[in-house]
């Protein structure tokens, strides 16, 4: 794993850990503590069984995320318009916070890989840019007041 994040809005998230020897180990995120903003909402990607298979490829607006590879691996490209780089989630105790207006990507999916993902909203497709010129141009775009302070 790369061990340093340099996109901005972007960087790794440790859990603690409670080790159990061989019986087991117990990962933990709480609310605002581990996670830095309230978790609304939970999902997670299983069932990649096609090598090839790249999902992402969007940016959200206000949206926040924290991404673990629950199992397996996988590798998260991440882009803020200027800086672009790839991570690989390996570690179920290490996951990466994606912020606001950043584009990603993930792919290279080993078998068995489950991704969870810790949301800070409901599912709102408004909240989407699926296509990289728009996700430019919103960057670009002219600056609230509210947004500039
Ligand atoms: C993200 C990355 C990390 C819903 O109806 N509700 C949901 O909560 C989610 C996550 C998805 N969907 C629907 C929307 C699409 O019709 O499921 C379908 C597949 O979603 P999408 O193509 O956006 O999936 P990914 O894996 O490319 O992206 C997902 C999240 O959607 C996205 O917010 O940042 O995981």
């Amino acid at each position: 794993m790369d061990n340093q994040i340099i996109v901005k809005n972007s960087g790794f998230i440790e859990l603690p850990k409670i080790v159990d020897g061989d019986d087991g180990t117990i990962s933990i995120a709480e609310n605002l503590r581990h996670i830095p903003f309230e978790i609304k909402r939970v999902y997670y990607i299983y069932n990649l069984n096609n090598p090839k298979a790249i999902r992402g490829k969007h940016a959200h607006k206000q949206l926040e995320q924290v991404l673990f590879c629950i199992a397996g691996s996988c590798e998260i490209g991440i882009d803020d318009g200027t800086t672009e780089q790839t991570v690989t989630l390996d570690n179920p105790h290490l996951g990466i916070y994606l912020g606001t207006e950043l584009w990603h990507t993930m792919k290279n999916f080993s078998p068995g890989c489950i991704l969870l993902v810790l949301a800070s909203d409901f599912y709102s497709e408004n909240d989407y840019l699926r296509d990289y010129d728009e996700f430019k141009n919103y960057l670009n775009r002219p600056k609230t007041q509210e947004e500039l302070e």
